[in-house]
This record gives structure tokens, sequence and C-alpha cells, in this order.
């Protein structure tokens, strides 16, 4: 499923974020930026270990700020970390998840990136709600491209059907509540 905004397009797949070839992806890292688990465990493990020895250099990443690394083994020429909240059912949860797409988004157009893949950040170990979370992502990604003059490629890539499903039904009722 997929959006057009001016020059960039929003779309929704199912798949391994590892196996992308879109220009960076993004990982959901912790505050260290040391491999972890979930999908960060998987980043490291294909991209190898140049990738955690990056990072190192790097030291950290606060929550809602992202971080750019190359994407060494990956298909990917680059990752773009970025530290998601830790689900409080607080407020401020939301406003930390959405800094965190958009300065990944910045990110990627200041490095003239093209084509960029997110997982669906702090929906894991950090026990975001996958409706909740989903709402907070698809709508910050579309308030950035209508609001920047940027021809990207933007993919959200759910790795299971629930994930996928939510995505989807999320976009939608986003794209009918703006047609009526
Ligand atoms: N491709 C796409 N999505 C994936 C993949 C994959 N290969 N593997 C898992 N997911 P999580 P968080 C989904 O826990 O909640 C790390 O250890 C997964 O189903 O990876 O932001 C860090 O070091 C879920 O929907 O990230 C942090 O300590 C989503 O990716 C902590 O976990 C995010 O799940 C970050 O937790």
């Amino acid at each position: 499923m997929r959006l057009s905004i001016g020059e960039s397009t929003l779309e929704i797949v199912k798949g391994d974020i590892v196996q992308e070839d879109t220009d960076a992806i993004v990982n959901a890292a912790n505050s260290r930026l040391t491999p972890g688990g979930g999908v960060s465990g998987a980043i490291h493990r294909a991209a190898g270990p140049q990738l955690w020895e990056e990072c190192r250099a790097i030291g950290g990443c606060g929550k809602g700020e992202a971080r750019i690394t190359g994407g060494y083994n990956l298909k990917a020429r680059y990752v773009i970390h970025t530290v998601g909240p830790v689900y409080s059912g607080k407020k401020r949860d939301a406003e930390i998840l959405a800094r965190c797409y958009t300065s990944s988004l910045k990110l990627a157009v200041e490095h003239g990136i093209k084509s960029i893949s997110f997982p669906a950040i702090s929906t894991g170990i950090y026990g975001y709600p996958m409706e909740e979370a989903a709402r907070v992502a698809i709508s910050t990604i579309i308030k950035f491209l209508r609001e920047n003059d940027v021809s990207i490629k933007v993919r959200m890539v759910l790795y299971d059907s629930r994930a996928y499903v939510i995505h989807k039904r999320v976009l939608e009722e986003i794209m009918e509540n703006e047609d009526g």
C-alpha cells in the first residue's frame, strides 16, 4: 500500500528490514547504541562488527535523536540509529516517538538519501502499543513529507502480519479522514 505526497512516497510493506536495499535503514537503538536484541540485534548481526565499532566511537544517542553510520555488509549504504521511548502511557511518549521519525528523516535528507526503511520503533522490547505507535509514525512521516520540499521514498517495514495489518489500516483511516 502506497501514498504519494508531492515527489515523495510512503509505502507500507511486510518484511525483514535487514533485507531492504533502500539507501538507508533505520535502527530502533538504545541510548548507548549497543547492538542489543530485536531489530537492532538483527541489523548488527547482518552488518558485521564494524557497525558496532562505529557506534561505539559515536558514544551514544539521546531519546528522539538520530545518528548515522555506514551499513557495512548490509545492502543499505547507511544505518540511521534512533532511540525511541520506553512506553509509559504518558503524553511525552508520543512526542519522543514522533521526534524519532522526524530526526531520522532530517538526517536522511541532509545526507542526500533518496530511500529509507523504518521499522515500527519502540513496539517491541520498549512496549509501545502497536496501533498507537502506528498512528504516531504514519502521521509524523506524512507531516514531514508535506512540510518539506523533498523527494524521498519512505518505507515502513513491518516484521509480522499483525503489525502490517495495523499499519495498513491506520494509513487507510488517515487517507479516508482527509478525503471526507
Ligand atoms: N525487520 C523489521 N522489523 C523487525 C525485525 C526485522 N528484522 N525484527 C524485529 N522487528 P525492537 P524497540 C520489529 O524490540 O521496541 C533493542 O534491544 C519488532 O517486531 O527491536 O524500539 C535495543 O537495543 C517490533 O515491532 O525495538 C533497545 O534496547 C519492532 O521491530 C530496544 O531493543 C521494534 O522492536 C529497543 O526496543
